[in-house]
């Protein structure tokens, strides 16, 4: 490690920990945090805690200390991981993805701008054209997608109110070609009420004027992107209306329900190029099919128009972000592919996903956000913590077993097929007015009343901080979680397909559902997000995976300072002990033998340029003998085990002072000059 990482700084890697308790592992943190040192590893995963404030450690110069070098060669840094990751998908070939974690506020997004200005800040050395676009539109996707997809919250000014998974396409030579973008269950709610203190999505206050600065970035971003001024002008007529959908209220009349202040309506009809007497019905009545496949137009009551009311709102928010991400997808993939190579493409996946959040009311939205972070937690486990402990015992390596943390039983809660949370919501949304929420909440008593990570006020009649009949709760991984039933089944049917702006239309690909098909059983929001997480969750664990694991210091958003018993919690929680007890046990590296010959054979006599002794396996072993270094490792059946980096950096070392030698040797030989 270089001088910059001396001993006062702590230990760089928490592995080198002389003992692993949480006491050392907090003063180890606390110590480097406060010389800010906020990056430090366990093996291969970047633990991270937000400084809140501008440190030195980015930018043009900080990348090129970090470029082609080996993980352990510098200081820790996300630059390290972005380029360890790229190395892999270079040099092997392997598809990557980095995952990054911790709770709102912890830096999650912003790690991944690094990353990605790292990746743009490497590739394309030959400046091709149509590489730099791609990168372009890469980076600027980003501040797009802030502006629509993030909202000032109480614990972050700029939180993502959506899940996002990049995909980023490399060809051979390791130049981005193109990439795609996954969304993730965008927090619609927001579009009608906040908690007190929080904001809107950016967007609304961007095309209101009161956000000039960034309203101006985010119009270049789209220019750059390739968003035309015909659909930039329908997003913020979009916009627009929603906010005149919002100021909607309803008076009930003699003659029945009616719209308070009709120029509204006309408004939204104008802003969505919609006939007015459309709006006015879809807010005012619903079609329902009556008895065989008759349909009837049945009135609603001020509370069922408010509703609709704001399920539209929802809604046309709702398809206005797809469709923006959609359209970012379409000109990363459309010219970024060479189709002489495609499926040859190995990709780079980043993970930037909402943190695990606990608020005073949690709704639906909360619910899925918490047991998105369970996946990730039991992928995480699965991948480092439990696969590395089988891999040992596989190979015949001695292996002592490490107790760890296993949230699986909260995932099942969740996610079991038939009886667990997700499949009896579907199941009361299928019976929406026969079942009422209450119905719903005793249902999930019933099937949970023994569960050890579920309780609710009946099941726990002295615990007044559940309300009865209304609350369940979740004994999360990271804290017990408490939500309300109420609304939670409710479903509204809104259109944009009546509208005659063809961008708008787009918006709605699906085209108007027949109203037969809506009242068979159309797939919940829940069920659609537990789909499209264990999607993600298949994706990455496909892929090898990086980690960063970010840790928010305060709740304040203050600079310089570590709350302890907030830090200690997060640590406890991550599993971040158990981390480094696995790795310590564990080796800082593995490899085929073959693969490991492959790259070392030419620093060893014996090796070089063909071993003759027997097995790839004793080959190694002469090689490792020569160099001193056999003491660090262990012999797997199939595998090498290498227990410390330095090891790996000796190797790699005497490996680049060889290849010019050989270079030269090959060139004489061939011109016959040797
Ligand atoms: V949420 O789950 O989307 O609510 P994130 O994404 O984990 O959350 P974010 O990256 O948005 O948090 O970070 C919150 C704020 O902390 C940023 O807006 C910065 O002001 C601050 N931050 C985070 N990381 C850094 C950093 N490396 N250097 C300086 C930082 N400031
Ligand atoms: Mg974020």
């Amino acid at each position: 490690m270089e001088e910059e990482e001396g001993p006062e700084f702590g230990k760089p890697d928490f592995v080198l920990l002389d003992q692993v308790t949480m006491e050392d592992f907090m003063d180890n943190l606390k110590l480097r945090f406060e010389k800010g040192r906020i990056y430090t590893y366990i093996g291969e995963v970047v633990v991270s805690v937000n400084p809140y404030r501008k440190l030195p450690l980015y930018g043009p110069e900080m990348i090129a200390k970090y470029q082609g070098r080996e993980l352990y060669e510098r200081p820790p840094h996300l630059y390290a991981v972005a380029d360890a990751a790229h190395k892999a998908m270079k040099r092997r070939a392997k598809d990557t993805c980095i995952v990054i974690s911790g709770e709102s506020g912890a830096g999650k997004t912003e790690a991944s701008k690094h990353i990605m200005q790292y990746i743009a800040a490497i590739t394309n050395p030959s400046q091709r054209a149509e590489v730099e676009r791609v990168k372009d539109v890469l980076l600027k996707s980003t501040c797009v997608l802030e502006a629509f997809g993030n909202a000032h919250t109480n614990r972050n000014h700029n939180s993502s109110r959506f899940g996002k998974y990049m995909d980023i396409n490399f060809d051979f030579k390791g130049d981005p070609t193109g990439g795609h973008i996954h969304s993730y269950l965008l927090e619609k709610s927001r579009v009608l009420k906040q908690h007190s203190g929080e904001r809107n999505f950016h967007s609304f206050y961007q095309s209101s004027d009161s956000d000039e600065a960034n309203y101006q970035a985010v119009i270049q971003a789209m220019k750059v992107i390739g968003f035309s001024s015909d659909e930039m002008d329908c997003v913020h007529r979009i916009l627009a209306a929603i906010l005149h959908l919002g100021n909607i209220q309803f008076v009930e009349t003699e003659s029945g329900l009616e719209v308070a202040e009709e120029r509204l309506v006309d408004h939204v009809a104008r802003l969505t190029a919609t006939p007015r007497d459309l709006v006015m019905r879809s807010l005012l009545s619903r079609t329902v099919a009556s008895g065989g496949r008759e349909l009837i137009e049945k009135d609603h009551s001020a509370p069922e128009a408010r509703y609709a009311r704001d399920a539209c709102a929802k809604a046309i928010y709702e398809r206005l972000f797809g469709w923006i991400v959609g359209r970012i997808n379409e000109v990363m993939e459309a010219r970024g592919r060479d189709p002489r190579r495609d499926g040859k493409d190995t990709v780079i996946g980043v993970l930037d996903i909402y943190g695990f959040e606990i608020f005073p009311d949690n709704s639906f939205e909360q619910f899925c956000i918490n047991y998105c972070n369970e996946k990730l937690q039991q992928l995480f486990i699965q991948l480092i913590l439990k696969q590395e402990q089988e891999e040992y015992q596989r190979e015949g390596i001695t292996w002592q077993n490490i107790e760890y943390f296993n949230n699986s039983a909260i995932v099942e809660l969740v996610e079991r097929p038939h009886r667990g949370v997700l499949a009896i919501l579907d199941e009361a949304c299928a019976s929406v007015g026969t079942v009422t929420d209450r119905l719903f909440l005793q249902s999930l008593d019933t099937h949970h009343r023994h569960h050890p990570h579920y309780t609710s006020r009946q099941l726990c009649p002295t615990d007044k901080t559940m309300e009865f009949g209304r609350d369940f709760r979740i004994k999360h991984y990271a804290g017990d979680v408490t939500s309300a039933v109420e609304g939670i089944l409710g479903k509204g049917v809104c259109s944009g397909t009546y509208s005659t702006d063809l961008t708008l239309r787009s918006m709605w690909p699906d085209g108007q559902q027949d109203i037969t098909e809506v009242t068979k059983r159309p797939l919940t929001a829940g069920t659609l997000f537990k789909n499209s997480m264990v999607a993600l969750v298949e994706n990455l664990a496909a892929k090898e995976p990086y980690y960063v694991r970010c840790i928010k210091p305060n709740e304040e958003k203050s600079p310089g300072h570590l709350d302890e018993e907030r830090c200690r919690h997060q640590v406890a929680y991550l599993g971040l002990l158990e981390n480094v007890r696995v790795r310590r046990a564990g080796f800082a590296s593995r490899q085929p033998y073959p693969r490991f010959l492959l790259r070392y054979k030419m620093t060893c006599e014996y090796t070089w340029p063909n071993h003759l002794l027997g097995s790839d396996k004793s080959a190694v072993g002469a090689l490792l003998e020569q160099h001193g270094l056999k003491d660090d490792v262990a012999f797997g059946h199939n595998k090498l085990f290498i227990r410390s980096p330095r090891t790996l950096v000796t190797l790699e070392q005497s490996r680049a002072r060889l290849i010019p030698i050989i270079v030269l040797l090959l060139q004489k030989a061939w011109r016959g000059t040797l």
